[in-house]
């Protein structure tokens, strides 16, 4: 509960009707796209301005107040969680352009900006903005800074981190800082920016961001083949990528793809059935959906993965439409398991070591867990797997929850001895922390505190998200 004082400093802020207080709004805010805690924020604050934000933080620091920064709140890990009474700091208002430089083809954004409406002004402009995923409608391009946010063309474009020319943040102690400055070379000391692209909100607020874009990608085709087990997902990812150009190149298991067609309607992408799927797409020259010389060259490749047995049958898209059909075919998985209230796993390995890995987790969950369930996708190019399991209808929802905190130690010491990631692009927030040393080590969790005592010596932001 806050005071009354500090309910009237809050207030001579942010303004009277950018302080929420009724329930409706403590519930909405208080959460993101996790179900695991119960939302009990004691306020949510609006900020319109950097300058409202530093007074809040500063407020904040003297009173000893916890503040969860929040965005699109579409985040898996529980990173904008406000479950212990913190002041939720929304960034909603601070949506707008603030700068556009078409010769460094830099735009500059306030950190509530929707990703879409960024991706839409990059357009615009004859640019792109090419990170991308299915929440782009409602995620916001400070959440996706704070978890450096992947998604589906990473194989080619990389992470949100490659597209942060500069970021405005108010650090822990209330200082604003300036970094990076939009910069294409600086090597003038360590640099901070990198610090707060994935730091979920524990080392600073960032308020405004300038993101590097660039020039429109050439029209690309789609194509979806039914691959006989995981190790031939990986031969064909090999012999895909040696010849082609990809943009992407994403997996689903049969179970994933059942569950999309049932719960949104969507045609199937061929007849027949295969364990696993493999979603790729390609870029075709530009102002042609199907180039003939590239088209004619995967259709070689397919032919090629048939002839080795990898591929059991495909379908190459033929215009742009049955190109985004194929898409959302991968893309609704996610939401189409949302009822299920699956525990989720994002977890990487090198790609070079994904065969050997997929084989031992797959061996682990058969023999241990034969009666859950396991969804399988993810963005297999990238080294990058989304373990959804399933509640048995046999077991409560607190005995499934222990069963798979159980998976998720076991899978962990699998990580480690693979030396691959316990979240490879949700974050960790609350969800993962418990596993984050099968990723980092004693030596790396120590000097990650002590970073965030420098940034937030009052241990105000975001409290207990990424480690304790
Ligand atoms: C995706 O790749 C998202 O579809 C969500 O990262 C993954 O829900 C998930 O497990
Ligand atoms: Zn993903």
């Amino acid at each position: 509960m806050l005071s009354k004082i500090i309910i009237e400093q809050l207030i001579a802020i942010v303004g009277e009707s950018r302080l929420l207080l009724e329930a409706d709004d403590l519930k909405r805010f208080g959460i993101d796209r996790t179900t695991l805690w119960k939302p009990a924020p004691c306020a949510v604050l609006l900020p319109g301005s950097i300058a409202e934000v530093q007074a809040i933080v500063c407020l904040a620091g003297q009173h000893n107040l916890a503040l969860v920064p929040s965005g699109g709140r579409t985040g898996l890990s529980g990173g904008a969680v406000a479950k212990d009474g913190e002041l939720v700091v929304a960034m909603n208002r601070l949506d707008q352009i603030v700068d556009f430089n078409p010769i460094d083809r830099t735009v500059t954004v306030g950190a509530g900006m929707i990703t879409a409406d960024l991706q839409d002004f990059a357009e615009k402009q004859g640019l792109y903005y090419p990170v991308n995923f299915a929440s782009t409608g409602s995620s916001q391009i400070g959440g996706n800074i704070a978890t450096n946010a992947g998604g589906i063309k990473v194989i080619k474009y990389g992470m949100t981190r490659n597209w942060v020319a500069g970021l405005r943040v108010v650090n822990g102690a209330g200082d604003i800082l300036d970094l990076n400055k939009g910069l294409v070379k600086n090597n003038a000391g360590y640099d901070l920016r990198h610090l707060f692209i994935g730091s979920e909100g524990t080392l600073g607020i960032i308020c405004e961001a300038t993101i590097q874009l660039t020039r429109l990608p050439a029209e690309s085709a789609v194509m979806v083949l039914g691959v006989r087990d995981f190790p031939a997902i990986m031969d064909v990812l090999g012999c895909f990528a040696a010849d082609l150009d990809l943009t992407a190149f994403e997996f689903f298991s049969q179970q994933a793809l059942d569950r999309v067609v049932e719960h949104r309607g969507h045609a199937k992408p061929f007849e027949g059935v295969a364990p696993f799927y493999a979603l790729l797409e390609f870029e075709t020259a530009r102002g042609a959906i199907s180039d003939r010389a590239i088209s004619d060259r995967a259709m070689t490749l397919f032919e090629s993965c048939v002839r080795q047995g990898w591929v059991l049958d495909g379908v190459l898209s033929q215009s742009v439409a049955q190109a985004q059909n194929l898409w959302k075919l991968r893309e609704d998985i996610s939401e189409s398991l949302w009822h299920l209230k699956p525990y989720k796993n994002d977890i990487s390995v090198r790609v070079s070591r994904m065969p050997n890995f997929l084989c031992e987790v797959e061996l682990l969950v058969e023999q241990q867990y034969p009666d859950f369930e396991i969804v399988w996708y993810g963005h297999i190019g990238d080294g990058n797997l989304h373990l959804n399991i399933l509640k048995p209808e046999a077991l409560s929802v607190d005995q499934f929850n222990a069963k798979c905190v159980n998976v998720s130690s076991e899978i962990g010491q699998l990580l480690a001895k693979y030396e691959g990631s316990i979240s490879a692009e949700h974050g960790v927030g609350l969800l993962k922390k418990d596993y984050l040393h099968y990723s980092r080590s004693p030596q790396e969790m120590d000097m990650m505190r002590s970073i965030k005592r420098a940034f937030d010596p009052r241990h105000i932001l975001n409290p207990g998200k990424l480690f304790d």
